[in-house]
């Protein structure tokens, strides 16, 4: 009998290499470029839905690479999506999940991509899919990482000055924890309450460490503090959270659901920076953040440093969430050099639009794929074998 429902016809995934507008430094690892692992699915129907998935410094962060996740999308899930039915995104994930284990970012890309060709479909924008929204912008914070502290606080003046950020994450927990106090303590004293200033020590410190500075950053006027301590250390975790003054937030350690609910149930943070690769998806991502609404916990948008597509699919998330008290740093495209979308983002008045076209609500601009995918040189090579 024929189908009605239309097929997955091709899974195309590629890398596109862009440079950063300058070194972006984190405790683990310095970046100068993002490699965004872009998942294109081409239905029988002309539907193309597209999915991102991207990590920091290849595997500095976590344990996947955008390297792995074009092998693992190619090997193990193209089989599956080829026999799916593309509108059960739930089943086809279910499917994906009983093949694979782990992969939360490779699963967020190919889930994304799903979501983005209903959307396509049905005409509904990606957040209606995942509940409708409740925010059309979002606040969007900025990350200081230049490594120096005069630079960070230029570039913290000139985004205030272009209305573009006013909440700033300042990446520290690289080198002597005390010079990190005082990094933060003039970035904070030279911004005043012109702005909100986080910090982010990506698991740095030792719980020992940690128990001794974390008054300090308080007493320096910051307002959050982000995953202090290896993120294994729940118990740890939930010791700062009911000694310091002002809230720690997760980051590493929520890894979806069920460590969301672990968090939760021990008491180990005040906020979660929800992710949607993180956390192994949209839905999954929809998931955590009713965990954390059911505990009392706050959320923040939290990026992975993805380009346009991750960026987009997280905002459209995000938009659908009551309560976002904290914001969101979904600043990624900001911190590359090159555009890849037809119409750019539009980061204006300290926000994000979120589009509201059909599925994402954006497009990729194939001139720049073709200038920044990876396997360029190699697909001229293929193309004028194939064509000798
Ligand atoms: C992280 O650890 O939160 C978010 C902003 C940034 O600069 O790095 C990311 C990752
Ligand atoms: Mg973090």
């Amino acid at each position: 009998m024929p189908r009605s429902k239309p097929d997955i016809e091709r899974v195309e995934t590629f890398l596109i290499d862009l440079p950063t507008i300058r070194p972006h430094q984190l405790a683990m690892t310095t970046i100068s470029r993002q490699t965004l692992m872009i998942v294109r699915l081409h239905m029988s129907d002309g539907v193309v839905g597209i999915g991102e998935g991207t990590t920091i410094g290849g595997l500095a962060y976590g344990p996947e690479s955008p390297e792995g996740m074009k092998l693992a999308i190619d090997t193990y899930f193209e089989p599956i999506l080829l026999a799916c039915d593309p509108s059960r995104i739930g089943q086809t994930m279910t499917a994906i999940g009983r093949s694979v284990q782990g992969n939360h970012f490779a699963k967020c890309a190919v889930e994304t991509a799903l979501v983005d060709a209903l959307g396509k479909r049905t005409g509904l924008s990606a957040s209606t899919l995942l509940g409708s929204r409740h925010h059309d912008r979002l606040p969007v914070a900025w990350t200081l990482a230049s490594g120096n502290t005069q630079t960070d606080i230029a570039e913290a003046e000139d985004m205030l000055a272009r209305r573009r950020h006013n909440i700033f994450k300042l990446k520290i927990g690289k080198g002597d924890p005390r010079a990190n106090i005082s990094h933060v303590a003039a970035i904070k004293r030279a911004l005043g309450d012109r702005a909100s200033v986080r910090v982010d020590i990506n698991q740095a410190w030792s719980v020992a460490t940690a128990s001794s500075l974390l008054p300090a950053l308080a007493d320096a006027g910051v307002d959050l503090i982000e995953q202090p301590i290896h993120y294994r250390h729940l118990k740890s975790m939930a010791r700062l959270a009911a000694e310091t003054a002002i809230p720690i937030m997760a980051d590493e350690a929520l890894n979806g659901p069920e460590t969301a609910f672990q968090i939760a149930s021990q008491d180990a943070a005040d906020v979660f920076a929800l992710k949607i690769a993180q956390s192994g998806g949209l839905f999954a991502g929809a998931k955590v953040a009713a965990i954390a609404e059911a505990a009392g916990i706050g959320l923040y948008g939290g990026t992975m440093l993805e380009g346009a597509v991750g960026t987009i699919a997280s905002a459209h998330l995000f938009a659908t969430l009551p309560k976002l008290e904290w914001g969101t740093e979904l600043f990624g495209p900001l911190l590359l050099t090159e555009e890849i979308l037809e119409t750019p983002l539009d980061y204006s008045e300290f926000s994000l639009g979120v589009p509201d076209g059909p599925g994402l609500g954006i497009q990729l601009n194939e001139a720049s794929v073709k200038q920044f995918r990876r396997d360029r040189g190699e697909r001229s090579v293929h193309l004028l074998k194939t064509g000798s």
